[in-house]
């Protein structure tokens, strides 16, 4: 059992990754202390525990770090596992079901992100924006399908509760948010994703993501210009 000084994590509040694994947490009502990282000043600990990015988020485990958001959340998982009278569980059980969840996270990550990306800090022009946001579109659009096989009817990619496509979507739930508003229309569509977007409200409902997952577009679009502002000034 996790006391509350063997967990800390360094994060940053608007992370998605940092997100998926303070859900996680959440979910599994493990105490931890909560370092808010500097992307413009990153503290010593996190360029020590995080040599090879030096991204966050990290979780420090009895002062030994775990990195990358997926590898993080599947290592509390396998820590503190769920079962009778226990934790809720974030993968599923089944191996075959446990394969299909990997991959679908791991279609989030390589096809959301690259879009995500582009949309909030890559495109230069109204063009390039539209071809990114086309490409988030399409990424959310299978995403739809993949909720209909992983769900099985049930309110969640992981079924009844929270599982790791879940995470893994949810943290981008904030910057979707923020998206919205730069692009003057729902990234996830009630009209084209109408399972996507029950699915937000019932994510975002949870205890779990509660304060966690961002919800004020104008204080995400404003970091997003002081992150602007940052990489403006490394490539001088
Ligand atoms: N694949 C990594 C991505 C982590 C990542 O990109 N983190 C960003 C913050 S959202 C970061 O720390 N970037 C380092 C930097 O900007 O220098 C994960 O899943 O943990």
């Amino acid at each position: 059992m996790a006391g509350s000084g063997e967990l800390k994590l360094l994060g940053v509040w608007s992370s998605p990754y940092a997100i998926r694994v303070r859900v996680v947490l959440n979910l599994k009502s493990l105490p931890y202390e909560y370092v808010e990282e500097n992307l413009g000043d990153k503290s010593d600990l996190l360029l020590a525990s995080n040599p090879v990015y030096k991204s966050v988020p990290v979780l420090l485990h009895g002062g030994r770090p775990v990195n990358e958001s997926q590898v993080i959340v599947q290592y509390i998982d396998e820590v503190w596992p769920g079962g009778a009278g226990g934790r809720p569980s974030v993968m599923p059980s089944d191996p075959y079901e446990r394969a299909v969840a990997r991959f679908w996270a791991a279609y989030v990550d390589d096809k959301v992100r690259p879009a995500w990306l582009a949309i909030l800090f890559g495109s230069k022009t109204e063009e390039e924006r539209a071809v990114a946001v086309a490409q988030a579109v399409a990424a959310l659009e299978t995403l739809e399908g993949a909720f209909g096989e992983c769900s099985k009817g049930k309110p969640f990619f992981g079924g009844d509760g929270v599982g790791f496509v879940d995470v893994v979507l949810g943290g981008y739930l904030g910057w979707f948010t923020a998206i919205d508003k730069l692009i003057g229309r729902r990234l996830i569509d009630p009209a084209r994703t109408p399972a996507l977007a029950a699915w937000e409200e019932r994510f975002r409902a949870t205890d779990a993501a509660k304060g966690v997952v961002p919800d004020d577009a104008d204080k995400l679009l404003e970091f997003r210009q002081t992150l602007l502002g940052w990489s403006a000034s490394k490539a001088k």
